[in-house]
């Protein structure tokens, strides 16, 4: 019996530094719009979707990287989406910098939102693999300093009920990690959202730079028919402040087919009717997991960070 949901991936443009909130949120809004007269319910955003990548940068005052976080979600300039969506009828996935206050200390975290079809946020993940490096690095042509301005997700990979079906989250550089699939596939789920500001240009490792776009649907690509579950991915796109970022936004089908991609580097909605009951043609046959997984093997995976030679 199927189970259909009508999802849109609304694909981003560049975000200039300097672009105020209200202008990413009215972008967002037309193609929430452009999405409403497609009959869509699950409308996916990229990480970071309200400012710039501003990681690419190296910040010495603390109140001038402050200025790229949210310190409440909805807050005053995000709350015209919510109460779009609520109105429209249309849930939301939202990628951002979310920065907190907990016993005197804050913290940073890259975060997205799992938003239902009344505007309630049903669900939160908070970026597991933070790529990129803690210091200035002077040899990059940009910096890549996630692991200095976020922590390390605290809420591991949880798959929430929603749409009629299993829902999960992650974000941008975790679906190049097979176990991020994994945990959710143990789970349950039927469709991951993921945003992405992914670089052409990779400075450790430049000769691979032609082949940014055949890794980014690989990854995405194996861990939807290696868990039988929807993947949804979006990209900011296209030249932000001078760094070239890679489109490619697509929706994924459990049998690991491409459905639909974004043809441009700029704003774009693409739709696809998924339907969640076709995950067990993968869930019940080659990846039924209580039949064929022997866990006793793969202790390793857990009990070590790095290679570990026996
Ligand atoms: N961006 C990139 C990503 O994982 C990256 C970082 C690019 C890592 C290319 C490896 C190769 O897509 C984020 N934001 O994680």
């Amino acid at each position: 019996m199927s189970r259909r949901v009508k999802v849109g991936a609304a694909q981003l443009g560049p975000i200039e530094r300097d672009e105020p909130r209200s202008s990413a949120v009215a972008r967002m809004i037309a193609l929430m719009a452009q999405a409403k007269e497609q009959g869509v319910q699950l409308i996916v955003f990229p990480e970071l979707a309200l400012t710039t990548f501003f990681p690419r940068w190296y910040f010495q005052d603390e109140a001038e990287l402050d200025k790229f976080y949210e310190v409440e979600m909805p807050g005053p300039e995000t709350r015209p989406l919510f109460d779009r969506a609520a109105e429209w009828g249309i849930g939301f996935y939202l990628g951002y910098a979310e920065l907190l206050v907990e016993h005197g200390r804050k913290h940073r975290f890259n975060t997205s939102i799992l938003v239902d079809a009344t505007g309630r946020i049903v669900g939160k993940y908070r970026k597991v693999h933070l790529p990129g490096h803690r210091e200035h690095e002077a040899w990059r042509p940009f910096q890549h300093l996630e692991k200095r301005y976020f922590e390390t997700g605290d809420l591991g990979f949880p798959v929430f009920e929603a749409f009629g079906g299993r829902i999960g989250m992650c974000l941008c550089n975790d679906r190049r990690w097979p176990e991020t699939y994994r945990v959710m596939g143990l789970r349950g789920v039927e469709m991951i959202l993921l945003g992405y500001n992914t670089p052409v240009h990779y400075p450790p490792a430049p000769e691979h730079d032609y082949l940014q776009q055949f890794h980014n649907h690989l990854v995405m690509q194996a861990g939807a028919y290696q868990n039988g579950t929807w993947v949804v991915g979006v990209a900011k796109a296209g030249r932000e402040e001078g760094c070239d970022l890679i489109g490619d936004s697509c929706i994924i089908a459990p049998t690991g087919e491409i459905l639909v991609k974004a043809e441009t580097l700029g704003d774009e909605l693409i739709v696809a009717d998924c339907d969640l009951a076709r995950c067990s043609e993968l869930k019940e046959n080659v990846f039924n997991f209580a039949l064929h997984r022997e866990p006793q093997h793969y202790s390793i995976i857990t009990e070590t960070k790095g290679v570990r030679i026996d």
